[in-house]
Order: C-alpha cells, then structure tokens, then sequence
C-alpha cells in the first residue's frame, strides 16, 4: 500500500486520523472501506462496487500523483462515479413535470361482462396491481405542490391483458377541443418565453391572452377558479378519464363511458390564502401527506364509476359527447361504482418509480377502446413520441414500472439500452422456422387480441377528411354556466376571487376586459362582481359563437354540496405548552384517532415540555407547524401560557389563520387570551375541547361572509 493511501484509510477510521470522515453512507456509522476483509463480513452485498462489479477501496479519496499532486485520469472509480452523476438528471415532463406516485391494487367490486369484455371486468373480485402518479400541471418538477393548478390523475392498471393506462385529471373537462391547440395552450400557460416566470402559476398575461382568445376554455376556467384547483391532499380528490371512451363487450357491441374515481375519503379543498401560505411552510405538503398516509397505514382509496350511455341517448344531448370541454351530468347518466382502488405502498425509488413512470393513453386493453373526440386523438400519438425524447430509448417499456405484468413478446428488436436477450433467428413475421425445428416466435391471435371497435354508423361512413369541428363544439358557455350556477354562495364567491386575483395580475388591460365580457355569457353576475373587483367597466359581452342555453343544476359539481362530515384522514394539530394538562390532550388525541383521523402536537419548543401529569413531546415547533397544515386544530393551554403565547406572532396567526380559512377551533378556557388576540368570535365551529369530535373537522363556511367580502 503506497503512503498516500495508507494515509487517505487512516482518515476514514473515526479515531485514528486527524479529520474522521462523517457517515455519508447512512449504514449505521460503519463506512464500507473500514469493514476489512478479514472483518467477519462475507456478504458480498456489503463491498462497494462500480457499475461493473469491481470492488471500491476507497470511496473518499480520488487518485493522485503524489499527495498532493494532480488528480490522475486513470482513476476509472472517479470518473464513473462523477460521469453518473452528471446524467442523473434526465429532461422533466414538458407538463405535469411535479408528481407524486404509489403503488396499489386495483379490484373490480361489480361485474360488467354486458358491457365490456376486458378481462378485469369479468368477475367481481378480480384484481390487479395499480400504479398511480399525482401531479400539478404547470410548475417544474422542483415547484411547490399547492399552486392553483389542474391535477393529473395518471393510472396504471397490470392487468392481465396488458396494461391499461387511465391517464386523466381531477378535473372532468379541459381547455381546448383539439390537439391541435395543446402545444398553445402550454407555452401560455409555462413560465413567459422571455423571462422565466412566473413559475406554476396561470396568474399572468399570457395564459390569460390565450383563454380570452379561446371561448372554448371558458368551462374549464369555471373548473379551475373553483376551489377543484386548490385541494386539500391528493387524497380527497375525484379523478375523471375527461373523453368519451368506448366499452365494448363480447359481442362486438359498444357503449360510451366516462370514467369517475371517487376518493373514500370525499372531496376536501383549501382556501386561496391557505394554499398560499401553505406553499411557504411545506412546499411538499401534497406528497408528505400522501406518503406519510400510506406509511401509516391509511390506504386511500377510490371507487371507480362509470357514465354509460349509447349512440341514440348521446344524439339527444344539447353538447357533442365527443367534445372534451363537456361532461355529462350525473344527474342524467347517474355514476355506477364498478371498482376500487386501495394505494397501499410507497414507492422504493422516487426517480425509479414515479420519475420514470410513462402513462400512455394508447395502452388500453380489449374491451376498452377510443373514440373520435380530436383530444383524444391527438394524445395517442403525443405520449408514445414523448416517452422516448424524456427517456431516451424506445425500450422505455421495459423500465419495472412500465413493464406489463403479463408475458409480452413480439418481434420488436434492438435499440438503445436493450436489456431483453431474445434467443434465435426468428426476428420478423410470417416465418416457417418451425418446420425446421427451430423456435417461430409468437403470432396475431384474431379472437382474444386487440380489435378495434368499428360502430355502425362509422362503417359506411366515406371518412371525408376535413379540418372542421362539429356544430354543438361551438356551444362555448352552456356548461360554464351550468358549473358556476351548481356552486354554493361561497363557492361562487370563490370563483370571483380567483378571477380577480389572477386578472389583476394581467398587465394588459385588453387582456382583461376581453375575459370579463366573456364571463358575461356565463352568468352576468359573475361579470359583474369581477368588473368591480378589478375596478374596470364592464365590457361588452362577447359574442357567442352559439347561444347559451341553461341546464339544470348538478349537486355533483359542488365540492361544498357535497362535503363529508368525517374526520377519517384528517389532521388534527393540538397546541400545548408548558404547565398543560396532559389527560386532556391524551384523551382528545385517542378520541380523534378513534374516529379515524390523526394528530400532530405542536408546542413552542419541540424537545419535551412539562405538562400537568409528565413531561410531552411535540411533533413540530409552533413556528414551523402552522394550522394551514391541519385539517382542524386544538388547543390545551393554561391561562399563563395563553397570555405568554398572545405576543408571539406565530402563536396568534395559528388561530387566526384557522379562523380565518373556516376550520374548526377546539379550546380550553385557558386559551381565552389567544383567542381574543387572535379576533377569534364564537360560532358553530369555535368550541370546546369536550365538543370537538361531535363537530369534527368540517369548513364552517357561514362564517366566511364575516371574515371576507363574498360580494
Ligand atoms: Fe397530457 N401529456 N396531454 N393530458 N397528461 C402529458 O406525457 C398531451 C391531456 C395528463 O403522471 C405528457 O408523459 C396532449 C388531457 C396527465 O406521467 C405529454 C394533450 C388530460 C399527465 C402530454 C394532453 C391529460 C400528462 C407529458 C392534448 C386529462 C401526466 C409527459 C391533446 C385527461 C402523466 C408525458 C404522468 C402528461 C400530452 C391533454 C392528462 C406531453 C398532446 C385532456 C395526468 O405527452
């Protein structure tokens, strides 16, 4: 052993040289270079190796020419290790760069064989694994996970057919009606061409120069200035399939279907300020409460429903069921549950898994099948194109987390990063090897394999090639309308807001007019309170391209219509300081853990308090917990304590922000002083400690006209 090294060992042996290297390794305080062969150790796992298998003595000391000397180029360990590096970042998604994903089991809880043929469908009980990826659509993969964003719901189901992506949105319809306008609708949307910002934000000029342009995003506008936009956890909201897709059963019939997921735990959201102050403290809040839910045990899970209707029923519809800027009302084709989906696992590997999990609407399994909405179309061809320039090889499909989980073999050979070692001469189709004893390869099975759906009014049809869009497309604002007037007072106050807040950012004045007299086709009273709220006149209404007709309201589009009075999955914070009592806080937290929800206790210091009855710990600092991360909050504190805590600024903007965002506020007397100081006024949901589960962890949305101005 030369000195150099001799000298570079010494220094990894925590004692023994002058500068004892920390534990980077994260095994225990052992690095892999102290454990000398003659250690004990014959777990050949526990060396470490380059990519190539060859043994790494040392892996703190690149090779030098003297100690200190140049670093050599022979040091093939070094530069292996630091040419990795360099490639571990690969290009991020042009959208939905930010997601969170899980692993589960998807299991079909009613059969369909009258419908559809698709294996999973056959039997109730059938099941299969699931992946499933989150994401937020306009930010970069490093962006916060709270912006006023669409939400990707991204599916994976294995089934035994193949697989079978669902890759949709929380959110039932989108912006644009053609593919053709997707690469617009993004730039505008991304941060300005010239000075990279703003980053995951639609609040600028021009996304909003765009949608003025674009009638057809009015629905999708109503959408997402709802509280949809903001939800609460990744948990507690609903995920839609967006197009009209085909079922078609055994028979060769076919039936269109919309696909719901339903989430168990109901819908919940947050309020604007709320997610806001929510992107400064967790940035992550979204992917830690869905990891950390699962870690827990707390599998969330959503029933799959379906629309299904046929041809006849879709002809007597005011919109075009193959537009994807409309959604059917529940109202009309009510919601059949026909599955469920249980998210039980967390991913191993972040990059692995979720990063390169590639979603393909295109992967669909027979009895499943597209129609002709041009949406749809277009993203058959966009994520297949895609996959390849973010992953870099057409075998991306054997990547684990793509990999079907049935047998698949073909005659598709080579490329890059080939990792399947196919056997034999037979590489094309047909071949007659077999008559020489060799092995043929797999052949097209016309009765189980894919076949595409053709229905009967399309079979004649002389498939004229035009670049139109059918008439009922243009019925811009009917379903906008519908959307708005379904929400409650606060949620349409709600909407107003947003468009305020994000119009008000809008530097050019045409731009925002021109929104505003849009907005007069859907309901003028929304027109109005934005012109107000924006302080300009009210602008001519813009002229429909077809007008408006008035739908019945839909129960279904209203998250608040809709809200659960549960506190299964929620997150309680209970504050508590020094001299608190502890039965009270131990009782509330069994209590709330009973009912199925959780409990995080926050304190001034983090590191153990005395409290009446021992000595607790919190699980966060007050600083670093504010109540914008829980679903309700309570407090146990002695009046002291209360009135030391009413001059810290953090104590007192805990209350006042969960008043302010319409929580529930559990207290003990002792709390008194904070309340006062934190303006807190006594309502259905400020109540006592006693009372808390009886009230539970829903919004009191009464008590908003007295915090904000809802006109
Ligand atoms: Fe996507 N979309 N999209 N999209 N989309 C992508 O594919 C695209 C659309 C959706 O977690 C990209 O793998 C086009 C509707 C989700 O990995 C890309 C059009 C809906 C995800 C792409 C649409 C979605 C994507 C970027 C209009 C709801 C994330 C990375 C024709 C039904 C999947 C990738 C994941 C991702 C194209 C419209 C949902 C570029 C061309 C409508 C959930 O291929």
């Amino acid at each position: 052993m030369s000195p150099a090294s001799d000298n570079a060992l010494a220094q990894n042996r925590p004692g023994q040289g002058e500068t004892p290297v920390e534990d980077h390794a994260g095994n225990g305080g052992e690095l892999h270079q102290d454990i000398a062969p003659d250690a004990g150790h014959d777990d050949a796992d526990a060396y470490l190796t380059d990519n190539f298998g060859h043994r790494i003595a040392d892996n703190q000391n690149s090779l030098r020419a003297g100690e200190r000397g140049p670093t050599l180029l022979e040091d093939f360990v070094l530069r292996e290790k630091i040419f990795h590096f360099d490639h571990e970042r690969i290009p991020e998604r042009i959208v939905h760069a930010r997601g969170s994903g899980a692993h589960g089991v998807f299991e079909c809880t009613r059969a369909i064989p009258e419908l559809t043929k698709a294996s999973i469908f056959q039997k109730k009980g059938n099941s299969c694994p699931a992946f499933v990826r989150f994401s937020t659509v306009a930010g970069g993969a490093g962006s916060i996970d709270t912006p006023r964003d669409v939400r990707g719901f991204a599916v994976k189901l294995y089934t035994d057919s193949g697989n079978w992506d669902l890759v949709g949105n929380n959110i039932p319809v989108f912006f644009i009606q053609d593919a053709m306008k997707f690469p617009d609708l993004v730039h505008s949307v991304k941060m300005e061409a010239d000075r990279g910002y703003p980053q995951a934000a639609s609040a600028h000029d021009t996304f909003w120069d765009f949608i003025g342009l674009m009638p057809e995003a009015m629905h999708m506008i109503m959408w997402a200035m709802s509280d949809r936009a903001i939800p609460r956890s990744l948990r507690m909201m609903e995920g839609f399939g967006v197009h009209s897709f085909r079922f078609v059963n055994a028979r060769g019939e076919g039936r269109f279907v919309k696909f719901h997921w339903k989430p168990v735990l109901g819908i919940e959201s947050t309020t604007w300020d709320e997610a806001v102050k929510i992107a400064g403290a967790d940035p992550d809040f979204h992917r830690r409460d869905l990891f950390e839910a699962i870690a827990a045990g707390d599998h969330p899970q959503w029933d799959l429903g379906v629309q299904v209707f046929d041809e006849a029923w879709a002809a007597e519809q005011p919109y075009d069921i193959l537009d994807p800027t409309k959604l059917i009302p529940e109202e009309d084709i009510p919601v059949e549950i026909i599955g469920r989906l249980t998210l039980d696992r967390n991913v191993d590997n972040f990059f692995a898994e979720t990063e390169q999990a590639a979603f393909l609407p295109s992967n669909v399994i027979p009895g499943i099948d597209f129609t002709n909405d041009p949406l749809l179309q277009g993203r058959l061809f966009s994520y297949l194109d895609t996959q390849k320039s973010r992953l870099g090889t057409t075998n991306f499909h054997q990547i684990p987390i793509n990999a079907p989980k049935c047998p698949f073999h073909n005659f598709q050979r080579d490329g890059m990063m080939q990792t399947l070692v196919p056997t034999g001469r037979a590489n094309y189709e047909p071949n007659s090897l077999a008559e020489a004893g060799e092995a043929s390869g797999p052949r097209a099975c016309p009765e189980t394999g894919f076949a595409s759906f053709t229905a009967n009014a399309e079979r004649n049809d002389p498939a004229q090639k035009l670049r139109v869009r059918a008439e009922l497309f243009a019925d811009h604002y009917s379903q906008a309308r519908l959307f708005y007037r379904s929400q409650t007072g606060n949620e349409q106050a709600h909407i107003a807001s947003a468009l305020v807040f994000e119009l008000s950012k809008v530097q050019l004045g045409h731009v925002r007019a021109r929104v505003v007299s849009r907005l007069r086709n859907i309901d003028e009273d929304l027109a109005r309170r934005v012109a107000q709220g924006l302080a300009i006149d009210l602008p001519d209404k813009a002229k429909a391209a077809k007008a408006p007709i008035d739908m019945p309201p839909s129960d279904a589009l209203s998250i608040q219509k809709q809200a659960r009075d549960t506190l299964e999955g929620r997150k309680v914070g209970i504050l508590f300081a020094e001299g608190s009592d502890k039965a009270s806080i131990d009782t509330l937290k069994a209590a709330i853990e009973k009912a199925g929800g959780s409990v995080f206790l926050v304190a001034p210091k983090v590191g153990g308090i005395k409290v009446k009855g021992g000595t607790l710990k919190a699980d966060g600092q007050l600083a670093g917990s504010p109540s914008v991360l829980f679903d309700a909050i309570a407090s146990v504190l002695m009046p002291e304590a209360a009135e030391a805590l009413s001059k810290q600024g953090a104590a007192v903007q805990w209350f006042m922000d969960a008043y302010g965002h319409c929580k529930t506020i559990a207290h003990c007397k002792g709390t008194q002083a904070l309340l006062d100081k934190a303006n807190v006024e006594p309502d259905d949901g400020v109540v006592r400690i006693e009372d808390f589960i009886k009230t539970g962890a829903k919004r009191h949305w009464a008590r908003e006209p007295r915090i904000r101005d809802l006109a």
